[in-house]
C-alpha cells in the first residue's frame, strides 16, 4: 500500500486485497478528505440524510416519515445516453447501437477528471449485493462515490455495507463501480445543493466488468448498480455464460382456481413496467403480487425452465402519473415512509406533489425550486421525478421476491408506446417468432432520457441504451436462449401496447388495471383455453375474447385497440429494414428470414 494519509482510509472493515488495493488507488487519484466505508447502518442513513438536510440538498417530509424531497441541478435530471459509452476492448463488440472509445484513451480522460475530482469532499467505499445476499454466487459489487446522495439511494435501492461485504470473503469478484460527481471544493468554498459537472460522462469497461461514471447525481448516471451493473455489465455476463439480463418487471398473477404464474416484461424507460408490476386487477377474482419493477436476471434451471430473480432492493419508479387511480400499491408503499423524491414539487404542509394527482393545492414549491401556481405553462415536477422506495414494504410483494432461485417465468411481454400500428396485444407463433417481436420493438422516447421525446425508435428488447455489446450479438445470444432448452418449457412471448390512440389522440384503451384482461388472456392461451385470430404479425384476440366484464370503455374503442391494420404493418417494413441495417452482418439469419416471412404474408 502507498503512503497518502487520508483520515478513513486505513480503517478498512475488510482484508480483501483486491478490494483495498483499488480503494487505495482511487483515493490516491481522487484527494478526499475523508474515506468512509459505508456499513448501511440505520445510524449511517440518519447521519448522512441530516448532513444532506443541513446542505440543503434534503427537505424532510412532515407528512410521510423519514422521507426526504430532493431537488437536483435542473441539467441533472435523466440518463445521458450521448455521454454513455461501451469501451470493449474491440469495437466490433460494441455495435452500432452504443458510442464507443478506445478503452486505454477513454480511461486516460476520465483518469484526468478523476484527478483531485473529490477534493473538500467524502469518499465513500459501498459494498453491494444484487440480488439476494444467500445467493450460492452473490453478484457482489463495491460502488466508490463522493455523492451522499447516492449512499442513501443505495442504502433503498441495494443490498449494502456491512451485510454485503460478508460475502466478500479474501477473494471474492466483485464489478469496480467508480463514481463521482465531479464537483470538488477548495478550501473555504460553499457548496451548492446538487452539485454536478457539465461534463459527463457513464463508461462501462466490458472486459474488465468495470463502471467509471463521473459527472451526473442522477439516477441511472449514479446508481452504479442498477443500469450500469444490472444491465450493461451483466449483459455481457450473461451472453458469456448463458443466461439473460434484462429490462423487465417480474410479476406473480394469480387466477381465481389459485393457479400462480409468473410474468416478466419488458418496456422502455417510462412505458409502464413499475405499473403493470403493481396492477391492481379489475377482474374479480385475479391477483398481482410483484417480484421487481425494472430488471430481471434470468437463468434456466434444472428443470429447464427460465427463472428469473430482481437483482435489486427498492423501487426507482416514475412520480407523474402515479396515484390511488393508476397505481395505488405504489402509492400505498411510499405513504410508509424511508423514502427519496427527487424532481417532485414540495406542498406547503410538507408533503410531495405530482401531475396526475389531481387537483393541484393552491400553491407548491416547484421541482425548480420556485413558487408554483395552478394554471401556468410550467409543470410543478420533472415528467422524469423519482420517488425511490424499498421493495420490502409494498403491501403486495410476492413473499418469494428474495428466493435466490428466482421463479419460473410462463409468459415475457415485450411492449412499447405506440400511437399506431401495434395492437393492445399480440402472442408470437413460437419463440424465435417471439425474439424478433423483441428484436423490432419500436417506443416513443420518453423523459427519462435526456432528448427530445416522442420520437419513434427502435428500442430492442427495451434495451436500447442497455446492451453491453452488440446488438446483433444480443439478438443472436436470445436465438441461442431458445435454442438450448425444450421448446415447450420456455415462455410465450407477446407483444403489447397500451398506448395506442385514437383520430381524437387520446388513448383507446384505458391501461393500468384494466391490463389485468389481456393478462388473464395471455395466461389463458398458455393453458391453451383462449381463442385468438391469426394474422400476418401473430396472434391477435378479438374483442369478444377478452373478458371485457364491467370495462368502462366502447367497443369500438377495443377493437380499434386490437386492429390489425395491414396498411400501417407495410408503413412499418421499412422501418425494420433500415433498423436491420443499421445493425448490419451480425443481425441473426434467422431474424432476416421472419422478416421475410413478414413481407410475404404482408403481402
Ligand atoms: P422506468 O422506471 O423509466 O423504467 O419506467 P417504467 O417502465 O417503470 O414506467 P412506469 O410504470 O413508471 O410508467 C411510466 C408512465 O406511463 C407513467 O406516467 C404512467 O402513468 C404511464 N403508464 C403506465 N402504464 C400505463 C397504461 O397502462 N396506460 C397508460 N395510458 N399510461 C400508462
Ligand atoms: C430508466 O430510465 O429505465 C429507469 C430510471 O429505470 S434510471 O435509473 O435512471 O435508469
Ligand atoms: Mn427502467
Amino acid at each position: 500500500m502507498t503512503a497518502v494519509t487520508i483520515p478513513g482510509l486505513d480503517q478498512a472493515p475488510t482484508d480483501h486485497p483486491h478490494l483495498l488495493a483499488w480503494v487505495h488507488e482511487v483515493a490516491e487519484l481522487t484527494c478526499p478528505d475523508e474515506v468512509v466505508w459505508a456499513d448501511g447502518s440505520q445510524d449511517e442513513w440518519d447521519r448522512l440524510t441530516a448532513k444532506l438536510v443541513d446542505a440543503g440538498t434534503f427537505v424532510p417530509l412532515k407528512k410521510k416519515p423519514n422521507s426526504f424531497w430532493a431537488a437536483s441541478d435542473p441539467t441533472d435530471v435523466a440518463r445521458v445516453e450521448e455521454r454513455t459509452f461501451i469501451c470493449s476492448v474491440d469495437p466490433a463488440d460494441c455495435g452500432p447501437t452504443n458510442n464507443w472509445m478506445d478503452p486505454a484513451e477513454m480511461k486516460a480522460t476520465m483518469t484526468d477528471l478523476y484527478r483531485g475530482c473529490m477534493r473538500g469532499r467524502t469518499m465513500y467505499v459501498i459494498p453491494f449485493c444484487m440480488g439476494p445476499l444467500d445467493a450460492e454466487k452473490p453478484m457482489l459489487g463495491v460502488e466508490i462515490t463522493d455523492s451522499e446522495y447516492v449512499v442513501v439511494s443505495m442504502h433503498i435501492m441495494t443490498r449494502m455495507g456491512t451485510r454485503a461485504l460478508a460475502r466478500f470473503g479474501d477473494d471474492a469478484p466483485f464489478v469496480k463501480a467508480l463514481h463521482s460527481i465531479g464537483a470538488p471544493l477548495e478550501p473555504g468554498q460553499e457548496d451548492v445543493a446538487w452539485p454536478c459537472n457539465e461534463t459527463k460522462y457513464i463508461t462501462q469497461f466490458p472486459e474488465e466488468r468495470t463502471i467509471w461514471s463521473f459527472g451526473s447525481g442522477y439516477g441511472g448516471n449514479a446508481l452504479l448498480g442498477k443500469k450500469c451493473y444490472s444491465l450493461r455489465i451483466a449483459s455481457v455476463m450473461a451472453r458469456d455464460e448463458g443466461w439473460l439480463a434484462e429490462h423487465m418487471l417480474i410479476l406473480k398473477l394469480t387466477s381465481p382456481e389459485r393457479k400462480s404464474y409468473y410474468v416478466a416484461a419488458a418496456f422502455p424507460s417510462a412505458c409502464g413496467k413499475t405499473n403493470l408490476a403493481m396492477l391492481e386487477p379489475t377482474i374479480p377474482g385475479w391477483r398481482v403480487e410483484t417480484l421487481g419493477d425494472d430488471i430481471a436476471w434470468m437463468r434456466f434451471g434444472e428443470d429447464g425452465r427460465l427463472y428469473a430473480v430482481n437483482p435489486e432492493n427498492g423501487f426507482f419508479g416514475v412520480a407523474p402519473g402515479t396515484d390511488y387511480h393508476t397505481n395505488p400499491n405504489a402509492m400505498r408503499t411510499i405513504e410508509k415512509g424511508n423514502s427519496l423524491f427527487t424532481n417532485v414539487a414540495l406542498t406547503d404542509d410538507g408533503d410531495v406533489w405530482w401531475e396526475g394527482m389531481g387537483e393541484p393545492p393552491a400553491h407548491l414549491t416547484s421541482w425548480k425550486k420556485q413558487d408554483w401556481t395552478p394554471g401556468g405553462d410550467e409543470l410543478s415536477s420533472h415528467p422524469n421525478s423519482r420517488y425511490c422506495t424499498p421493495i420490502a414494504q409494498c403491501d403486495i410483494k410476492a413473499p418469494e421476491w428474495e428466493d435466490p432461485k428466482g421463479v419460473p417465468i410462463s409468459a415475457i411481454f415485450f411492449g412499447g408506446r405506440r400511437a399506431t400500428t401495434i395492437p393492445l396485444v399480440t402472442e408470437s407463433r413460437d419463440w424465435q417468432h417471439g425474439v424478433f417481436m423483441g428484436a423490432t420493438l419500436s417506443s416513443e422516447t420518453t423523459a427519462a432520457a435526456v432528448g427530445k421525446t416522442g420520437v419513434v425508435r427502435r428500442d430492442p428488447m427495451a434495451m436500447l441504451p442497455f446492451i453491453g455489446y452488440h446488438a446483433g450479438d444480443y439478438f443472436q445470444h436470445w436465438i441461442d436462449t431458445g435454442k438450448s432448452a425444450d421448446a415447450d418449457k420456455l415462455p410465450k412471448i407477446f407483444y403489447v401496447n397500451w398506448f395506442r390512440r385514437g383520430e381524437d389522440k387520446r388513448f383507446l384503451w384505458p391501461g393500468f388495471g384494466e391490463n389485468s384482461r389481456v393478462l388473464k388472456w395471455a395466461i389463458e392461451r398458455i393453458e391453451g383455453r383462449a381463442a385468438a385470430v391469426e394474422t400476418p404479425i401473430g396472434h391477435v384476440p378479438t374483442a369478444d375474447e377478452l373478458d371485457l366484464t364491467g370495462l368502462d370503455a366502447s367497443r369500438e374503442d377495443i377493437e380499434a385497440a386490437l386492429a390489425f391494420d395491414a396498411d400501417e404493418w407495410r408503413a412499418e417494413v421499412p422501418m425494420i429494414e433500415e433498423w436491420f441495417a443499421k445493425i448490419g452482418e451480425k443481425v441473426p439469419t434467422s431474424l432476416r428470414d421472419e422478416l421475410e416471412a413478414l413481407k410475404l404474408r404482408l403481402g
